[in-house]
């Protein structure tokens, strides 16, 4: 099974432009504790961490980046570009995030408030709690 789960939102258009809706535990399936965005992104690569217990759904609202999803067996990566894709990021995923346009701004809706001790920054600890849980 892969491990790019993209969920689609709908999107209304008319000739003023585009809106595009969220609705917690409606087109999305957690409830939202936390909103984030990340912008003014340069060659740095973001994320490098798992988390123990936080589902995340992520959006490139504006222009583009690449998301690489690594659950201990698999490592995918996938594209975001399009204000209407949200990438779905579970517990127990590394994830990394590359390849920044000049343009990009993310958009993170998070499932719990921020908990620093949530975190696996260190990649032998993420192989190591993703085998405890299998
Ligand atoms: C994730 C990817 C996609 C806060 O104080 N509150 C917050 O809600 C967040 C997200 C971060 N911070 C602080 C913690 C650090 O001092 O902001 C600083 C940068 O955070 P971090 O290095 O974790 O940022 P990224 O871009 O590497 O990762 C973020 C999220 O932290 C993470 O949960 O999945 O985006």
């Amino acid at each position: 099974m892969s491990l790019i789960k993209t969920i689609e939102l709908p999107e209304f258009g008319d000739g003023r432009g585009d809106l595009v809706s969220i609705e917690e535990c409606r087109n999305i399936p957690f409830a939202i504790k936390r909103v984030y965005c990340l912008y003014n992104l340069g060659s740095h690569p973001r994320g490098m961490h798992a988390h123990r217990n936080l589902i995340q759904l992520a959006f490139c609202v504006h222009g583009s980046c690449r998301f690489v999803l690594d659950d201990g067996n698999k490592r995918e990566s996938v594209v975001l570009s399009r204000p209407t894709e949200g990438l779905l990021i579970g517990n127990l995923v590394w994830r990394e995030m590359h390849d920044f346009s000049d343009d990009c701004v993310i958009m993170v809706l998070a499932s719990e408030h921020y908990d620093e001790s949530d975190y696996i920054r260190d990649y032998e600890n993420f192989l190591e709690a993703s085998v405890e849980v299998k």
